[in-house]
């Protein structure tokens, strides 16, 4: 089950409380303090795993508490410490605190291997060993442990792709990504056949690649909660590029200008909470490519001269592709990669012509 978003409770262990004792032995009847320290509290960490890809295990386990130090004792023993707990997330997944009236983004987990503590453990007490001085060699000072830090936390999955595929429902983004990457998502001739993304990683020459994402389709008023909605929207983010699919096909009796419309339109509308909190800004700002889909099944090529007029108006490039027979894919897949390139500053591009003097 793909589940990206979850709430869950996290709390640290205390720390252990200082020892309060004196040295009594047959040797030294009349020793000195020798109370230990009480040991650390456990601290709650996220670790982002690049083997998982869903956040439901904590679903259905939704809080999570680390032991607590133990006691210092006589002799000078410190207590032991509380073992840390480690929750495996899901690359690409950010944390926010929930305080009362926001959500605080403490931790954004890009990279495999990441880790960050979300609940420090509560530092253990000092016993009575440390509180002796010239004036108070007996002293009866002990310290408490420190309480474990506690946290309501909220967990966003929003997967890390370059790329990501838009469009109405069976405008043929499963079959492009199947066909393109190793992605084997479910391809079929209805509506909302995909109901969660897919990832898939593209590779072109020359050890280039990229990820991409394939997102269920959009409809009229999805920001209204239509259809699947904007629900799965948050995952293009951080993506660098969306590739927006029109059925330019006579198959169906739509209209390929008004999707294309009704699609920009939603991406426009589409507004996260967070979103000032992601690089990239708002989707319709991202840059953009058209993919008219499902040429092999043209009837009146005047269907995709429309849509190209209608694109190029407002400054995007068109490509006829067939996700089916593969025919334009290729040159699809080297724009896409084009689109996604830092761009050259001029000075660079200058130090790069010019030879030295
Ligand atoms: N003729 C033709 N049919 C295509 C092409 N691409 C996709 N299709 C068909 O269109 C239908 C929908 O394809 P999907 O890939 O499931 O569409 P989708 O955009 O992922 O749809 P949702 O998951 O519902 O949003 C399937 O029956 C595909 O076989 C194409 O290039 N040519
Ligand atoms: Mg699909």
């Amino acid at each position: 089950m793909f589940v990206d978003e979850v709430d869950i409770h996290v709390a640290a262990g205390d720390g252990g409380r200082g020892c309060l004792s004196f040295r009594r032995e047959k040797s030294a009847p009349r020793g000195g303090p020798d109370g230990g320290d009480g040991g650390r509290g456990g601290s709650v960490y996220l670790t982002a795993s690049p083997h998982l890809n869903t956040l439901v295990t904590f679903r259905f386990h939704p809080t999570y508490k680390a032991t607590r130090g133990a006691h210092g004792e006589g002799s000078n023993r410190t207590g032991r410490d509380g073992e840390d707990l480690e929750l495996g997330v899901p690359v690409g997944t950010v944390a926010y605190e929930q305080t009362a009236d926001a959500l605080v983004q403490i931790a954004d987990l890009t990279e495999a291997g990441q880790r960050v503590v979300v609940a420090k453990g509560g530092r253990g007490g000092r016993g009575n060993q440390h509180f002796a001085s010239p004036t108070n060699q007996a002293p009866r000072r002990t310290e408490p442990g420190q309480l474990g830090h506690v946290s309501d936390l909220r967990l966003r999955l929003k997967l890390l792709a370059d790329v990501g595929l838009v469009g109405f429902p069976n405008a043929g983004k499963s079959t492009l990504i199947a066909r393109i990457s190793a992605a084997r998502p479910k391809i079929a001739d209805y509506p909302f056949t995909t109901l969660s993304p897919n990832l898939g990683v593209v590779s072109l020459s020359g050890e280039r690649s990229f990820v991409v994402a394939d997102v269920p389709g959009l409809i009229e008023g999805a920001h209204e909660g239509h259809g699947l909605g904007h629900r799965f929207l948050g995952h293009l983010e951080r993506t660098r590029v969306l590739v927006h699919l029109v059925d330019v096909s006579s198959l169906t009796g739509r209209d390929p200008v008004e999707d294309f419309d009704v699609i920009q339109r939603e991406l426009a509308l589409f507004r996260d909470e967070n979103a000032e909190n992601v690089a990239g800004g708002p989707l319709s700002d991202k840059l953009q490519i058209v993919a008219a889909n499902k040429i092999d099944a043209i009837d009146e090529p005047e269907r995709l001269e429309r849509l190209r007029q209608h694109a190029t108006q407002q400054g995007l490039w068109v490509y006829p592709v067939s996700a089916v027979t593969g025919q334009g894919v290729d040159v699809l897949l080297e724009a896409i990669w084009t689109a996604f390139q830092p761009p050259q500053t001029s000075d660079t591009r200058a130090r790069a012509t010019s030879s030295p003097a």
